[in-house]
């Protein structure tokens, strides 16, 4: 995909969970993870209209390993909405670890939407918690304020940004996923999986020099 025209009106920068504990040094480091920062920061200026997602848990969440009794850290667990990805804490709400890296440059960005914040449902799309079903709000907000393509950036790739793609297309939206300004956690062949559930669902894929 070339020369993708931005509508400062109609379109939105979606920035997924740049967040210290998603970077290197951080609990749940995706690698490379602080390679997104300058991407989006220059991607960032080309667009009118940004918003954030914040992963934000309470100490104790259900998502985290340290929560189930011998649970380890990638694993899974059955939880009353299906399976759940055992995860090192992380992001826990107030600490350094939740804080956006210092380096992103979102001072424009209209609204922070945080997420995974009960502490007995793990959400990693910005849109629906998983039991795909209990709302953020973010989807009502988009459309009221008359967006109709999303642009998503962030991390990681396979879960929080591939799972906020697949719910915005459900939502209807228009979803490019800026490949250059993500990186994935690759979870036994996850990211795959999620580029092919993401093309199936009519999600374009570009550069971030393309916009
Ligand atoms: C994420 C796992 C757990 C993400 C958040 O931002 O992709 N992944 N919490
Ligand atoms: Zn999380």
């Amino acid at each position: 995909m070339v020369g993708m025209d931005v509508d400062q009106n109609g379109d939105l920068l979606l920035i997924i969970d740049v967040q210290n504990d998603f970077c290197p040094g951080g609990a749940l480091a995706v690698a490379d993870g602080d390679a997104v920062v300058p991407v989006i920061n220059a991607l960032s200026d080309r667009f009118a209209h940004r918003v954030l997602t914040q992963d934000w848990h309470p100490a104790g969440h259900s998502s985290f390993a340290s929560s189930h009794p011998g649970g380890q850290p990638f694993g899974s667990v059955t939880m009353p909405y299906g399976p759940q990805t055992l995860w090192p804490d992380h992001c826990v709400q107030g600490t350094p670890g939740a804080d956006f890296h210092a380096g992103l440059a979102a001072t424009g960005a209209e609204l922070v939407i945080r997420k995974g914040f009960r502490a007995p449902i793990d959400s990693y799309s910005a849109f629906f918690e998983n039991d795909q079903t209990t709302p953020t709000g973010l989807g009502g907000y988009l459309r009221e304020r008359g967006f109709t393509r999303l642009f998503l950036t962030g991390l990681a790739t396979d879960f929080c940004v591939a799972f906020s793609a697949l719910d915005a297309r459900k939502l209807g939206f228009d979803v490019v996923l800026v490949e250059d300004a993500c990186r994935a956690i690759d979870l036994d062949g996850s990211l795959a999986a999620a580029r092919d559930r993401m093309a199936a669902a009519g999600v374009a894929f570009a550069a971030s020099a393309d916009i």
